[in-house]
């Protein structure tokens, strides 16, 4: 028998044990305290694992700093803060080197007796070395730089962010581009062109004077990442930019980005000579035109000594041109070129361009331009095409100018905003899309000539000219990017460009500890989460190959109906009664001749082109057979649900790290998640009542129907306001 008096003290206990496990529990969800976001992958929280916390203790008792100059301080403060914030004291920094010191400095500053060996890490490459020094176990990381060893102590602290051992230390790393540029695309107005986030994060009414914290946080964001250009203004320019006071104001900013070992670069209007130089005309052949550029890029350089050069959108989309003038692209780079030649700038020269014609075919368009002109460009100007041929949609093969121009520098342009990924409300990771296309073997040279490496090899045929531009998805919002997982696509943009053979798993690996938690309760879910989330969108609006068939002007949303003069919707899917899908192969518009011959043929056969690309290289009856054994509709079907369904998994992935991150990150995600499952749903239920309205085919079995007919969904109104209008 149970004596009561026992049993109540038993149950006291109970209580007792109860309330301290609330206390505990009430305490460390006030230590984990909201996060708006704002500190991006440079959080440096206090290491948990007491173990680590006790290795990497041991290993950064203090630091030894070697040299001074704007970059070497900032690095140093990098370090302190990180091991601060890490470790939870404030390693000393000195001038002597003891047990568990962190030598940060250049190579020809280490101590005699610290020999490391420096050849081939060129200006940006460094070391990171466990060393025994004067006999103790030091840490060095070296370069032959400054901005080298600023990148090295970035890597340095990522080994700790990710909880990484730190024994016998030695790693080597050089970039594998060299120029690794994002391209704003800011207006001088203070709005951003497909930008999500808020507006320009530039505030230019007071520049130079007033240097916002935001700009240096900034900085120290892309420098960790290895971004070492920023064009500050749109490709859509004005050509006030280039006014003598609009300089002045952008030297401000180069004043900030220069310690970080970022450049500036400005988005150069071809018309600027006439618009804001007075003369009467900008033809590249005019003398006057040419010295015109001459002067401005001398006046430039006496501003800003090292102005990174000029990005050019010429003759596309009404901007002027040299075609303007009867000249070539290459004739109207090339004059550029010059002018900033005596200062060691260089030209990003677009190579998006289409002619608004419907009888041609826009996908063959670029190439047709600029093929022709291989080898005709000065040395110091990149022709840089978009990672597809036709814009940024959310899959499109690799643009066939990589691989044809083995003459000229190709810088290659991926989006990191989301213009056609669902904007700042959807959770998709572009780092696959990015993987796909670095990987995309061209066959160039033979097997093995992916797109990748083909940016890589530039830089020896053409004297370090090797490049990536990403179009930025950043903003004045409160954690940068809108959506948190936005900062996930700006990161991995930045270790891509630093390595193009990185993977996107363990980017996401990184990025998540980095951002979120080294717990694996957090790590797994949320690389799963955002691995599938690209295919996911791909599946609710675009699937098997469909593209370009969002709202016309805002590009977000379904519009596959859409169709006026200028443009129309069905050039792309040209859905009939019995068929759907473009053919580009050497019977349609030729799109597959202009990929080298093994990768043209495996495109233009069906019984070798990817399903995921097949409507974009085929016109195809519904009724065709995949090899799923379905037939197209019902694959076509069948993608656009399954599409919704991977969201929901989206959505209980991201569930099972409640509790186990900060609140406020958490929910801010979860309900865009449930945004995103939303506008899945619309995209699904409008282009299958959509394409159903020619196909006139049933669903495949066990799907319900859209809820609503047709009409419905073309009359939600762009940009959208839907709230009670779709249930
Ligand atoms: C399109 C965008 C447009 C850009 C253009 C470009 O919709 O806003 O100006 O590309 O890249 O995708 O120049």
């Amino acid at each position: 028998m149970i004596d009561s008096r026992e049993y109540s003290i038993d149950s006291n206990l109970i209580d007792n044990m109860k309330h301290i496990i609330s206390v505990i529990l009430l305490l460390s969800t006030l230590c984990m305290k909201g996060e708006t976001g704002y500190d991006l992958w440079l959080r440096y929280p206090p290491v948990e694992n007491s173990r680590l916390l006790k290795e990497y203790s041991s290993k950064n008792k203090n630091i030894l700093v070697l040299g001074d100059s704007p970059t070497i301080r900032v690095a140093s403060e990098e370090l302190e803060r990180g091991l601060e914030g890490m470790l939870g004291y404030k390693p000393e920094t000195g001038r002597r080197i003891g047990k568990g010191t962190v030598v940060i400095g250049r190579h020809d500053l280490l101590p005699s007796g610290c020999r490391v060996d420096p050849e081939g890490l060129g200006e940006e490459g460094f070391l990171i070395r466990s060393m025994k020094i004067e006999g103790v176990t030091a840490t060095v990381i070296t370069a032959l730089t400054d901005k080298g060893v600023l990148y090295g102590v970035f890597r340095y602290l990522r080994l700790l962010q990710t909880a990484s051992p730190l024994a016998d230390l030695d790693i080597r790393d050089t970039p594998g581009l060299n120029y690794r540029v994002l391209n704003h695309w800011d207006n001088l107005n203070g709005t951003v062109e497909r930008g999500y986030a808020g507006y320009s994060i530039w505030n230019w009414e007071r520049l130079p004077h007033y240097k916002e914290q935001r700009y240096s946080d900034y900085a120290r964001a892309n420098a960790s990442i290895g971004i070492n250009g920023l064009v500050l203004n749109n490709v859509n320019a004005e050509a006030k930019s280039l006014r003598h006071d609009w300089l002045v104001k952008a030297s401000g900013l180069a004043d900030v980005f220069r310690p970080y070992g970022i450049r500036i670069y400005l988005t150069a209007k071809f018309s600027a000579p006439k618009e804001i130089g007075g003369l009467p005309t900008a033809d590249p052949r005019d003398e006057r035109v040419r010295q015109w550029w001459k002067d401005k890029a001398r006046e430039i350089y006496s501003i800003i000594p090292d102005f990174g050069g000029f990005l050019v959108k010429a003759n596309s989309e009404g901007q002027p041109g040299p075609q303007d003038y009867g000249c070539s692209h290459a004739e109207g780079a090339n004059m550029l070129g010059e002018a900033l030649a005596p200062y060691g700038g260089i030209v990003f020269w677009r190579a998006f361009v289409y002619q608004n014609e419907r009888h041609i075919d826009r996908v063959v368009t670029g190439y047709n331009e600029f093929k022709p002109l291989d080898g005709k460009f000065r040395e110091n100007v990149f022709l840089q095409p978009k990672n597809g041929p036709i814009d940024f949609q959310p899959r499109e093969p690799f643009h066939p100018l990589f691989g044809s121009m083995p003459d000229t520098p190709l810088a290659m342009e991926v989006q990191i905003t989301q213009e056609n990924l669902g904007h700042a409300g959807h959770l998709v990771y572009l780092a696959t899309m990015y993987e796909e296309v670095l990987k995309s073997d061209t066959y160039a040279g033979g097997s093995g000539y992916t797109v990748g490496r083909i940016l890589k090899d530039y830089a020896r045929s053409h004297h370090g000219m090797s490049a990536i531009a990403g179009v930025p998805n950043v903003g004045t919002d409160l954690n940068w990017t809108g959506h948190l997982f936005g900062q996930a696509n700006w990161y991995a943009f930045g270790r891509l460009a630093w390595n193009p053979d990185a993977g996107a798993e363990e980017i996401a690996d990184d990025w998540i500890r980095m951002t979120f938690s080294n717990a694996s309760g957090v790590t797994e879910p949320v690389k799963e989460m955002m691995m599938m989330s690209r295919e996911a969108y791909v599946d609710y609006t675009m699937p098997v190959g469909l593209n370009h068939i969002m709202n016309f002007g805002s590009h977000n949303g379904p519009e596959p109906w859409h169709h006026d003069p200028s443009w129309t919707a069905y050039d792309y899917h040209k859905v009939t009664a019995d068929s759907i899908g473009v053919d580009r192969t050497p019977k349609g518009t030729g799109a597959t001749l202009q990929y080298h011959s093994e990768v043209g043929e495996r495109f233009a056969d069906l019984s070798t082109c990817p399903d995921e690309l097949l409507l974009w290289f085929h016109r195809l009856p519904f009724t065709y057979r995949m090899r799923s054994g379905r037939t197209l509709w019902d694959e076509i079907v069948t993608r656009y649900y399954t599409g919704v369904e991977k969201v929901g998994e989206m959505q209980d992935m991201w569930s099972k790290v409640e509790g186990l991150i900060d609140d406020e990150r958490y929910r801010h995600v979860k309900e865009l998640l449930s945004f995103q499952k939303r506008e899945a749903e619309w995209w699904r239920d409008a282009c299958v009542q959509f394409f159903g309205s020619y196909s006139g085919l049933p669903l495949p079995e066990g799907l319900t129907p859209p809820p609503h007919p047709l009409e419905y969904y073309k009359r939600i109104p762009f940009p959208y306001d839907w709230n009670g209008y779709y249930d």
